[in-house]
């Protein structure tokens, strides 16, 4: 592999965090856009709740006592909606989330904790207040970015249906045109200047599936120049093989996996034998190194949450980032599921982050905080192989192996089992400190057991 290819060591040992910006916290009421409503009702598609750079600055400290090492933020980029996936200048951070300025100061303490920063990259569209389309639609094919967008007539029109190229026929959206050389420049620019003037670490690029995937890879390869250790993060819904294998991405948000995650852990649907089938095809569908690099997740600002997808039975939850704790690619918490936030399909799943304590699930907080430091202090579980033991009703145990140490995992549904154990030399659960021997492992009604040893005493 040349230097620069392939992902980058960090993701191996990042715990990552998805924050929706509008939504997390407000950390400056003099930079909200007009109309902000009072933090914590239900949001719909249009309101603004204030939510801006400020607010996660004053939040790290928070952040870092969960475990977090990596942010992912939505756009931030200057453009009208609350969600900014409508980009209108891609070299501005949006006003309302503090500016170029927050970003500058944010990023810095990011890096001064050794936490990373991952930015939400829209380069399938535009939003219509971008200066070139707003140019096109003032001169018709006079505009010299007439090119820049896939139209067809004479000039641009909107009504009844727009007579140009747009994400999922949404007018204000419209589609770049990435067969224009000048029109990838252009975004490759974007690419590389906030990644060598800001010094952010990867890119999550949205609806990679829309783009050419030529024009995927020379993101890829410019990122990968800019910093060689740029974290290339795709939007695939689908199955994401290609993209892997053609060296265009590092990793994908999980939502295969996800699949099986809501399947088996929130609707008990599945059975442990269909969930571990369906992780080992996903397993062997991507090459090894990339599977270490997944973006995994339970929820995002796209999906449901996954404790309203348990109905709200907080172990189910639990079970679910247990796992995403302990298996192979990086977990990612979506803000607010650790405190218990519940919310529907989007906008109900993009609520404001509660910050009223007396709300907040503390077992769910104070659970994913101990499987976070499990994690990280464990090799065998962020970088080691992985050996099923049992798929079995409802119970599913594995071994993560690294050369100096074995992590034993059991996960159970069900009412309380008892999992095989290993034969050889004494297991510690670095939950309650015990030391366990034997065959036998009792794993509670609906929960887990995590056992570690030392390698090589078998
Ligand atoms: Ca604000």
């Amino acid at each position: 592999m040349e230097r620069g290819e392939g992902p980058p060591e960090w993701v191996l040992d990042a715990v990552f965090y998805q924050i929706f910006p509008d939504r997390f916290r407000n950390g400056d009421p003099g930079n909200d856009p007009p109309g902000t409503r009072p933090w914590g009702g239900p949001p719909d598609r249009h309101c603004f709740f204030g939510g801006d750079l400020w607010g996660i600055l004053e939040q790290l400290d928070y952040l870092e006592d969960l475990g977090v090492t990596a942010l992912y933020l939505t756009p931030i980029f200057a453009a009208p909606t609350n969600h900014k996936y409508d980009t209108q200048d891609y070299f501005q951070v949006d006003p309302a989330f503090g500016g170029n300025g927050a970003l500058r100061v944010l990023i810095s303490a990011l890096h001064s904790r050794g936490m990373r920063l991952v930015l939400d990259g829209v380069f399938n569209h535009c939003g219509e207040g971008h200066p070139f389309f707003q140019d096109a639609l003032r001169r018709g094919r006079a505009s010299p970015y007439w090119d820049w967008f896939s139209i067809w007539g004479e000039e641009v029109v909107r009504e009844p249906e727009p007579n140009y190229a747009c994400w999922a026929g949404v007018p204000s959206m419209p589609e770049w045109n990435h067969r224009n050389p000048e029109v990838r420049e252009y975004l490759l620019s974007v690419v590389r200047h906030w990644l060598t003037e800001y010094e952010i670490d990867g890119w999550r690029l949205d609806t990679v599936e829309y783009l050419p995937p030529d024009f995927v890879r020379q993101v890829y390869r410019v990122a990968k120049e800019a910093r060689p250790d740029a974290y290339i993060l795709g939007e695939v819904m689908g199955m994401a093989t290609s993209w892997f294998k053609h060296g265009a991405l590092d990793g994908v948000m999980n939502y295969r996996l996800r699949d099986g995650l809501v399947a088996f852990f929130a609707r008990s649907e599945w059975s442990a034998q269909e969930f571990a089938q369906h992780l080992y095809a996903l397993r062997r569908s991507y090459p090894p190194a990339s599977n270490f690099a997944q973006y995994n997740l339970v929820s995002s600002h796209d999906v449901p949450r996954f404790l309203t997808l348990c109905r709200g039975d907080r172990r189910r939850l639990i079970l679910a980032y247990t796992f995403l704790c302990t298996y192979i690619g990086a977990p990612a918490i979506y803000y607010g599921d650790e405190v218990g936030l519940t919310g529907g399909g989007d906008p109900d799943c993009r609520r404001p982050f509660p910050w009223d304590e007396s709300v907040w699930e503390r077992e769910i907080l104070s659970s994913l905080r101990e499987l976070i430091r499990i994690r990280r202090a464990s090799p065998a579980l962020r970088r080691g192989g992985f050996r099923l033991l049992e798929a079995r009703g409802e119970l599913i145990s594995f071994l993560r192996e690294s050369r100096g140490e074995e992590a034993l995992v059991a996960l159970n549904l069900g009412e309380e089992k008892q999992a095989k154990l290993p034969a050889g030399g004494p297991w510690r659960d670095p939950l309650s400190g015990e030391r366990v021997s034997g065959s036998r492992l009792a794993v509670p009604a609906c929960g887990f057991r995590i056992l570690r040893r030392a390698a090589g005493r078998a």
